[in-house]
């Protein structure tokens, strides 16, 4: 069975493609999960995605993720800068947990520039718009194809070396 990545939204994400297309453009979520489903069986990955306005279920869905996913794609929204709760959650995942924006919250108002979240995530993505979603996928199954073949010490210790 090919390993499975949760891919949560938080709060107001449903209206995606809706309203204020000027910031977080014209794709709606399902747009998205039909793109990200393709690209996932491309990686050999399943999905799971979902979307809550509600910080409880956004925590109770990272909690099931941990019996039953290889890691998680979020999108925390607001949650992003308010929630010691999701990250909390996060912390207690041993998988890797990618952050995602479709914005740049660092070119925003100064409330955004802060995360939470970014303490428990390997990486973040944002900036790129519904696109980013894919980088996101696409850097999760990387990550995965690292843990499963993971450098030989002789090529990590040549591969060291030329990074210096
Ligand atoms: O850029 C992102 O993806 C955000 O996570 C989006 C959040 C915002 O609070 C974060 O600072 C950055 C807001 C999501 C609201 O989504 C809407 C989508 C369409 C219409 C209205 C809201």
């Amino acid at each position: 069975m090919n390993p499975k990545i949760m891919i949560l939204n938080g709060p107001n994400l449903n209206l995606l493609g809706v309203r204020q297309p000027h910031i977080y453009g014209y794709d709606t979520l399902a747009d998205i999960e039909k793109r990200l489903r393709a690209r996932a069986r491309s990686h050999e990955l399943a999905i799971d995605m979902r979307q809550s306005n509600h910080e409880g279920e956004l925590v109770t869905w990272i909690q099931e993720a941990r019996t039953t996913c290889a890691g998680i794609i979020i999108n925390p929204a607001a949650y992003t800068h308010t929630s010691v709760a999701i990250l909390d959650a996060l912390l207690a995942c041993e998988f890797p947990v990618i952050e995602l924006h479709l914005s740049n919250p660092h070119k925003r108002e100064e409330f955004r520039h802060r995360s939470f979240v970014t303490f428990a995530a390997k990486g973040v993505i944002a900036g790129f718009g519904a696109h980013g979603y894919e980088l996101a996928l696409d850097a999760m199954a990387q990550l995965i194809a690292d843990q499963r073949t993971p450098a030989k010490p002789a090529q990590k210790a040549k591969t060291m070396r030329a990074a210096k």
